[in-house]
């Protein structure tokens, strides 16, 4: 009977730590849904309830939000307690924000900078800061959003954005890192999918003028790389007003006309050469038409249309210490102009990201704290997968192996030095399946760049055939010919299959060697452009041009090392995203779906450790230092050890034996509450003697 239910049989508890069954899955399970049903649909693992979420993330500095579709005041008070925390303790954070494609960590992380935005100190300079940090996204998600099987705006892109601040709490300026955008979509889509955003917001929004001045017409139909996927209209999607956006964030940003108009030109110069063709003449080589593609070419890009005609349809090779041109077929030009395409694509987004560095760049050299906010495409698998999906998935595996490192992995190991008795809960560590993919000599992206080594003889078959040789025998490989008696599910030839932490996904060689190559002719390389955005993309003369280039997943993989250090400096805070169903469907929550989910994220083994350890821990020195006037003998000056020190501290404070440890070097707190009683009584001491202070130099 509805009325005889307790609130909290109806809504559940927001704290999974004080959930009664919480080593149960089905409880845990349960709590989720009834949040869910009740649209209270975030859940924190910090014990909170005593003073709120901000307190809190004192005790907390690696506080875990669980988020299915996150609310808004929950985002906020997440950004809130980290950067209450970032002020008290002047150092660095980062809230790192994780989970499958269409969780909605694009939202929270747009939330959590909104939050700064609007909350932090305000000055004439600040709020111009503020503007900067807060357009760079509508205009990053227009070239590096796109709409996939999952997720309508789904990010193709992965973010980290560091937001500065000075001593008074002013978001001062910001840093964008960018990393792998997945260019082959601007040359080919899966059915139901779209290219970057910003094509379709070009052709439907752009004015009038514009497009003539581009030579589009308003009509995304026209455009061959626009309508791979068959669906140019999403109905979730506004291109027209986005747009708008976009444009008026760029003059914000104080992008020059001259560059925006340069930015343009190349966007529409990608569409132009999406629609270019070629014909077999009677030796079978590639020739064109004087299209008007190639005038509009020359015209945006600004290179002669000869020097173009002849780039697509030409191999530059050096013969004897000369250079000749050799002829394409049909199907070597395509290839090359599709390169080309993606090349300037992606060249473009770097040198995007790069001026919104500039525009966000403080330039005063005191100390600053910063927020680093990462927001990374989430592990997706299609009825297709191929390497960019591999890429994706693997950046995931490094993510969940930096949670665990920091949260499971850390805490069981800090007891375990601080000499505190603990029994150890047992996880899955999927270090096991980031060593699959990236160990030096060993892991798929070795084999795969070996394979890179061996132009003419290597092929997508040939690379398959060594991982199924070295691989074959890994727990999480799949070969062919055992995934039978693995998984139950037969395998395609020519297809792979790794058990990742977040599930199995089978993926298709197909392609892997050329977009781990992506080799771009030199003719096309060389050209000098007029404009200004393509000149510096490609400059005449490419650093080390001699020297082989490194294979995208290498280079993937060094800057995922590169954003693990960078992490690893910071205390940490997740939002960990889950989704209630597939279908994109509001109130509907999937138990298997979720289930899964707490599975893989590691829920379960996470609320065991955090429910039986310690909320609060602090070196003896400084937790002596804050608390020693609450204790006469502690007071004003200790004369033992910082330990003894504490031991006498706690004994005054009435601490019970259970309620603390001692440890090698610090203290370990079971619960907050025992803490924020500690706190209470020296906001008193500290009142009293401000007062007494005040009482005596009253007269002065
Ligand atoms: V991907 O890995 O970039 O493909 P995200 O970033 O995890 O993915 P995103 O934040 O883009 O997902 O959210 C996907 C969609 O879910 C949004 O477009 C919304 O329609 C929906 N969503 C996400 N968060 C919320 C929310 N707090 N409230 C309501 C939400 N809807
Ligand atoms: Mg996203």
């Amino acid at each position: 009977m509805e009325g005889s239910l307790t609130a909290r049989d109806r809504v559940g508890i927001q704290d999974f730590v004080l959930l009664d069954a919480y080593t149960s899955e089905s409880a845990v399970l349960d709590n989720l849904r009834k949040r869910f049903n009740e649209n209270l649909i975030y859940v924190s693992l910090s014990p909170t309830q005593s003073r709120g979420i901000t307190y809190a993330a004192h005790l907390y500095p690696s506080a875990v939000l669980l988020n299915l579709y996150i609310a808004l005041p929950f985002s906020y008070a997440l950004a809130d307690n980290v950067y209450r925390t970032m002020l008290t303790e002047t150092n660095n954070h980062f809230i790192l924000i994780s989970g499958e494609s269409g969780a909605g960590k694009t939202e929270a992380s747009k939330k959590i900078l909104q939050f700064y935005a609007v909350s932090c100190p305000s000055t004439k300079l600040l709020d111009n800061v503020r503007d900067r940090l807060l357009l760079s996204n509508p205009v990053l998600e227009a070239f590096g959003n796109a709409k996939t099987l999952k997720n309508d705006n789904s990010s193709r892109f992965g973010k980290y954005m560091d937001i500065q601040f000075d001593h008074m709490g002013g978001a001062v300026g910001g840093h964008i890192l960018s990393y792998l955008l997945e260019k082959s979509r601007v040359v080919h889509q899966n059915h139901g999918e779209r290219s970057f955003h910003i094509f379709y917001q070009l052709v439907e929004g752009g004015e009038e003028d514009l497009l003539r001045w581009l030579g589009l017409e308003r009509n995304c139909q026209r455009y061959s790389y626009l309508v791979q996927g068959e669906c140019a209209k999403v109905s979730s999607v506004n291109d027209k007003s986005d747009w708008k956006t976009v444009r008026k964030a760029l003059s914000v940003i104080e992008f020059s006309e001259s560059n925006i108009e340069s930015l343009f030109a190349i966007i529409a110069s990608v569409l132009h050469l999406g629609n270019v063709t070629f014909v077999a003449d009677s030796q079978g080589y590639a020739t064109l038409n004087n299209s008007p593609e190639i005038h509009w070419l020359s015209k945006l890009l600004g290179i002669p249309a000869q020097v173009i005609q002849v780039g697509l349809t030409h191999r530059k090779i050096e013969a004897r210490s000369e250079e000749v041109l050799s002829p394409f077929t049909v199907d070597q030009a395509v290839y090359a102009k599709d390169a080309l395409a993606k090349a300037i694509y992606g060249r473009t987004f770097t040198w995007l990201v790069n001026e919104l560095n500039e525009s966000l760049a403080n330039k005063d050299s005191s100390r600053k704290t910063v927020i680093g906010l990462l927001d990374i495409y989430g592990f997706e698998v299609f009825s297709v997968n191929s390497f960019e999906q591999f890429c994706i998935n693997y950046c995931n595996e490094k993510l969940q192996q930096l949670f665990i490192q920091l949260t499971l992995k850390s805490e069981q190991e800090e007891y375990e030095m601080e000499g505190i008795e603990w029994e150890s809960v047992p996880y899955f560590n999927n270090k096991i399946i980031c060593d699959l993919v990236e160990e030096k000599f060993k892991g798929i992206i070795s084999v795969l760049d070996e394979e890179c080594l061996r132009p003419g003889e290597a092929t997508d078959m040939t690379f398959l055939e060594k991982l199924e040789e070295k691989m074959g025998g890994h727990a999480h490989f799949i070969k062919h010919k055992l995934a039978d008696q693995k998984t139950r599910k037969t395998l395609e030839r020519g297809d792979f299959r790794l058990l990742h932490y977040a599930g199995e996904v089978t993926y298709s060689v197909v392609g892997f060697l050329d977009k781990n190559n992506d080799l771009l002719y030199r003719n096309i390389k060389e050209v000098s452009s007029k404009n200004a955005i393509v000149k510096h993309c490609f400059p005449s003369t490419e650093p080390d041009s001699k020297k082989r280039p490194e294979t995208v997943a290498t280079q993937f993989k060094s800057s995922l090392v590169g954003l693990t250090e960078i992490l690893m400096s910071k205390e940490p805070w997740y939002v960990r995203c889950m989704k209630p169903n597939e279908g994109k469907q509001p109130g509907l929550f999937d138990d298997v779906l979720v289930r899964h989910q707490v599975k893989y994220l590691g829920l379960m083994e996470h609320l065991r450790v955090r429910r039986a350890g310690f909320a609060y821990r602090r070196r003896y020195e400084i937790f002596l230092q804050r608390y020693k006037p609450l204790c006469p003998d502690t007071w004003p000056n200790w004369k033992g050890t910082a330990a003894e020190g504490v031991e006498c501290l706690v004994k005054h404070l009435g601490y019970k034996p259970d309620e603390y440890k001692m440890g090698r070097t610090k203290i370990f707190i079971r619960h907050p509450r025992t803490l924020f009683a500690t706190e209470d009584a020296f906001e008193v001491c500290k009142h009293e003697l401000a007062t007494r202070i005040q009482a005596k130099y009253k007269g002065y």
